[in-house]
C-alpha cells in the first residue's frame, strides 16, 4: 500500500511533538508562510492575464525599480502577518524600516524577515521566482522589539527557507534539524513532502554566476571562474554554467545537484549585491544544514555581525569543496 502523503502541516506537527513544551506557534507560523506561498503562486499563475506585470513606477530602499509583483508579494506577506498575532516584528527587503507590531509583542515570540519576490527581473518573462524567509526569536516578551533586534547574526536564526515558484511551487525549510522540501499539489492545495532530509553532494559540476560582470571582479575571482572551464577529468571539469537570474532557483539547483552559486565582490562594489539578512543568511542556513557552505569569500556568512537591516554582502554558496576552492581563490588576492 502506498504511503499516505506527508503534508507540511503534518510534518511540522510531528516535529513539534518532539518538543513537549511547544505551544504550536511555530507550526502556525510555518503554515502561514505556506499560505503566503499559495497566494503568491495564485497571482503569478495568472500574472499575464490580470495586468500585474511591469513596473509599479516606484523605487525601493535599495534604489531598484519596483515591479508590480514585488508590491503585490510584499503586501501579501504584510497583510497575512500584520494581524495574525504570530510575529511581533517584520522586516522586508522592500520596506525601508522594520515593522514593529506593538499589539503582538507580549504574546508573539517570533520575528520574520523576508525577500517577498526574489529574482523579480524574471517576472515579465515567465521565468522562475522565489520568496526567502528568516525567522528569529524575540527574547524578552516584556519589551517591545526594536529594529536593532532584527539585525542579528545568521547563526541565531530559528528557522529559514524559501518558496520557489518554478514549474511547480516548492517550499524548502530548515529549523536546524535537516532540510526538507515540499511540493505544492495544486489538486489538493497542500504542500506534500517530496524531498526529505536533503543532503548536498560535496562537489558538483555546475556554476551559477552573472558572467557579464567578469571584468568587474578581482583577479582571483576571474581566475577561479576561468579554471572551471578548463578540462580536468579529476575535478569533473569543465563545469556547466547555469544562471537563471533568480537566486532561489539557482541555489535550489545547487542544493539538489551540487555545485556553486556566486555573486562575488566587485572591485568597485566590494559589498556585492545581495542582502545579508533577507537572502544570504537564510539560504546559508539551508545550505549548511544540507552539508554545504556559504561564505563572503573570506568569512562564513552565518558568523557575520550585521550592522544594518539592508546590508549587502558578497555570496559564494554551494557544495563544500566548491566553496572552499572559490574561497581560496578569493583569499589569494585579498
Ligand atoms: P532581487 O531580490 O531584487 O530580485 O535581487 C536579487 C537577484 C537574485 O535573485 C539574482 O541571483 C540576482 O539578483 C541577479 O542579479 P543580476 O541581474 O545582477 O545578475
Ligand atoms: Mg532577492
Amino acid at each position: 500500500m502506498s504511503r499516505f502523503p506527508v503534508t507540511l502541516t503534518r510534518h511540522i506537527l510531528e516535529q513539534q511533538a518532539a518538543h513537549p513544551g511547544a505551544k504550536g506557534d511555530f507550526s502556525l507560523l510555518m503554515a502561514h508562510i505556506g499560505l503566503v506561498g499559495k497566494m503568491i503562486t495564485s497571482s503569478l499563475r495568472r500574472a499575464g492575464l490580470i495586468n500585474i506585470l511591469g513596473l509599479s513606477g516606484e523605487t525601493n530602499v535599495q534604489g531598484e525599480a519596483v515591479k508590480k509583483l514585488d508590491v503585490l508579494a510584499n503586501e501579501t506577506f504584510i497583510k497575512v502577518f500584520q494581524t495574525n498575532g504570530l510575529v511581533c516584528a517584520l522586516a522586508s527587503e522592500e520596506e525601508e524600516k522594520a515593522l514593529v507590531l506593538p499589539e503582538a509583542w507580549t504574546q508573539a515570540k517570533y520575528m520574520l524577515l523576508f525577500d517577498p519576490l526574489d529574482g523579480s527581473s524574471n517576472t515579465d518573462v515567465n521565468m522562475p521566482l522565489g520568496t526567502i524567509f528568516s525567522i528569529l526569536r524575540h527574547h524578552d516578551p516584556r519589551q517591545s522589539p526594536q529594529e536593532t533586534d532584527l539585525i542579528r547574526r545568521g547563526r541565531e536564526q530559528v528557522a529559514a527557507g524559501y518558496l520557489l515558484y518554478g514549474s511547480s511551487t516548492m517550499l524548502v525549510y530548515t529549523t536546524g534539524q535537516g532540510v526538507h522540501g515540499f511540493t505544492l499539489d495544486p489538486q489538493i492545495g497542500e504542500y506534500v513532502l517530496s524531498h526529505e532530509s536533503i543532503k548536498m553532494p560535496s562537489r558538483g559540476s555546475i556554476y551559477a554566476v552573472n558572467e557579464g560582470n567578469y571584468h568587474k571582479w578581482p583577479a582571483g575571482m576571474r581566475r577561479y571562474i576561468d579554471q572551471l572551464k578548463v578540462k580536468d577529468k579529476s575535478k569533473g571539469r569543465p563545469y556547466t554554467g547555469r544562471y537563471s537570474g533568480c537566486l532561489v532557483a539557482d541555489v535550489h539547483r545547487v542544493l539538489l545537484s551540487g555545485g556553486i552559486y556566486l555573486y562575488p565582490a566587485e572591485v568597485e562594489r566590494p559589498e556585492g549585491k545581495l542582502r545579508l539578512l533577507y537572502e544570504a543568511s537564510p539560504l546559508a542556513m539551508v545550505v549548511e544544514q544540507a552539508g554545504g557552505l556559504a561564505s563572503t569569500g573570506t568569512e562564513r556568512i552565518l558568523d557575520l555581525e550585521p550592522l544594518t537591516l539592508h546590508q549587502r554582502v558578497p555570496l559564494l554558496i554551494g557544495s563544500r569543496e566548491d566553496v572552499l576552492e572559490a574561497e581560496a581563490a578569493v583569499k589569494a588576492t585579498a
